[in-house]
C-alpha cells in the first residue's frame, strides 16, 4: 500500500515506435524500484501514439492529445519515426508540437564518458568528459516559415526560414549562463555568424549581451564546423555548450558517439517556468533496423527517467540511477550490442537493477 504522505507524480507515457517500446519498460522498472526506496511513487498513462496511429487513422496523435498530456505532471517518450511514414511528418505530428505547446525551451542533452566504455575518439578517456549541450528548442532551424512551390516542374523549388527571436534566445541563453554558473562556470557558444548572415550575428549579439549579466561565467563562441572537429579531438575541453535548434541536435548526436553510442545519451525538453509538463526522452531514435529484437540499449531511456525525477525534486534518487548507470558500465561487462557486448535489453536492465 501506498504511504498516505508518498508523493504521486502522474506519468504521461508515449513509447512512441520501434525501440521506443523496448527502452521505456526498462525506465518503469528502474523507477518503480527507487519510487518505493524514496518515498514516491509513480503512476502512469499509456498512450499509443506514433507512426502507426498515423497509417491507421491520418494522425500521430488525436486533435485532444496536448489537452490530455496537460494533465500530467511528466512525460516519458521513446522514439518517433518509422519507415513509411515521411521523417518530418512523425517528428512534427508528435514531439515538435509537444515541445511548443508545452513550451519547452531547453533541451538539456547530458554527455558524459562512463568508465569500462572504449570510447572510438582518442581524447574522450572516462571520467574526464561531462559536457552539457543546451539545445533550442522551440524555434531556430526547426521552422514552418517556407513552403514548396511548383512541384515536379523544373523551377521547383522550397525555401526555409530560420526563426530567431530575442525573446526566445535570451530565455535559453539566461538559462545555459546560469547552468554553467552553477557548474563552475564555462560556456561554449556554437554559432556560424562566418556564413549566415543574419540569424547567426544575432544569435552572437545576444550571447555576448547576456554573457555581460554572468561575469563569472568564462565564455567563448566557436563556429559550429570547427566546434564539431574539437568536440572529436579534443572532448574534455567542454563544459557546457549552448546550440540553436538543429546545430544542438547535430552536437548532442556527435557527443554521443563520441561518449561511446547513442544508445546512452538523455535528453530532457524542459518547461523551466514549470507551467506545463515537460518532457523526457532518450536522443536516440526509433531504430528500426533492431526493433523487435529485444536488444535495444535502455540506458538513454533510464538516464531520461534520472532527468525526470530530478525535475520532479527527487534528486537523490536522480543520483541513484546515474550511479547505478556508472557502476553497470564501471564493474560489470554486461553490455548491449552498441557497446560491444551481446546482452539483451532485459538482462542489461537486470544487472543496473541489482547495482542499484
Ligand atoms: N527519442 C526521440 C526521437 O525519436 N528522436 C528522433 C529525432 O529525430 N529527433 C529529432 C529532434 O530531437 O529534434
Amino acid at each position: 500500500a501506498i504511504d498516505a504522505m508518498t508523493t504521486n507524480h502522474r506519468i504521461a507515457l508515449i513509447p512512441g515506435d520501434g525501440i521506443g517500446a523496448e527502452v521505456l519498460p526498462p525506465a518503469q522498472q528502474v523507477l518503480d524500484v527507487l519510487g518505493c526506496r524514496h518515498g514516491f511513487s509513480l503512476s502512469y498513462t499509456s498512450y499509443d501514439w506514433g507512426c502507426e496511429r498515423y497509417l491507421r487513422q491520418g494522425a500521430m496523435m488525436p486533435a485532444d492529445g496536448i489537452d490530455r498530456l496537460r494533465e500530467a505532471d511528466a512525460i516519458l517518450l521513446g522514439a518517433v519515426g518509422y519507415p513509411g511514414v515521411p521523417d518530418h511528418v512523425s517528428l512534427w505530428g508528435l514531439l515538435i508540437p509537444i515541445r511548443r505547446s508545452f513550451r519547452q525551451y531547453v533541451n538539456l542533452r547530458p554527455i558524459r564518458v562512463f568508465e569500462g566504455i572504449d570510447s572510438p575518439v582518442r581524447g574522450a578517456r572516462p571520467g574526464e568528459v561531462d559536457v552539457v549541450v543546451v539545445r533550442e528548442n522551440m524555434e531556430g532551424e526547426y521552422s514552418e516559415v517556407g513552403g514548396r512551390l511548383n512541384s515536379g516542374f523544373p523551377d521547383e523549388i522550397a525555401v526555409q526560414e530560420a526563426v530567431f527571436t530575442r525573446a526566445g534566445v535570451t530565455r535559453l541563453l539566461d538559462y545555459a549562463f546560469t547552468l554553467a554558473s552553477r557548474r563552475g562556470g564555462r560556456l561554449t557558444s556554437a554559432t556560424k555568424s562566418n556564413g549566415i548572415i543574419h540569424t547567426m550575428p544575432f544569435w552572437d549579439q545576444l550571447v555576448t549581451e547576456r554573457a555581460a549579466s554572468f561575469p563569472q561565467v568564462a565564455w567563448d563562441q566557436e563556429h559550429i564546423d570547427a566546434l564539431a572537429a574539437k568536440f572529436v579531438l579534443e572532448p574534455a575541453r567542454f563544459d557546457v555548450v549552448v546550440a540553436s535548434n538543429l546545430f544542438g541536435d547535430i552536437l548532442s548526436d556527435l557527443a554521443a558517439a563520441v561518449a561511446g553510442s547513442i544508445g546512452i545519451a538523455p535528453a530532457a525538453n524542459l518547461n523551466p517556468e514549470r507551467d506545463f509538463p515537460s518532457m523526457f526522452e532518450p536522443v536516440h531514435g526509433s531504430a528500426p533496423d533492431i526493433a523487435g529484437k529485444g536488444i535495444a540499449n535502455p540506458l538513454g531511456a533510464i538516464w531520461s527517467a534520472a532527468m525526470m525525477l530530478d525535475h520532479l525534486g527527487h534528486r537523490a534518487a536522480a543520483r541513484d540511477i546515474t550511479d547505478a548507470i556508472a557502476a553497470v558500465l564501471a564493474k560489470t561487462d554486461v553490455r548491449t550490442r552498441d557497446l560491444g557486448g551481446c546482452a539483451t535489453t532485459a538482462e542489461f536492465t537486470d544487472k543496473l537493477i541489482e547495482l542499484l
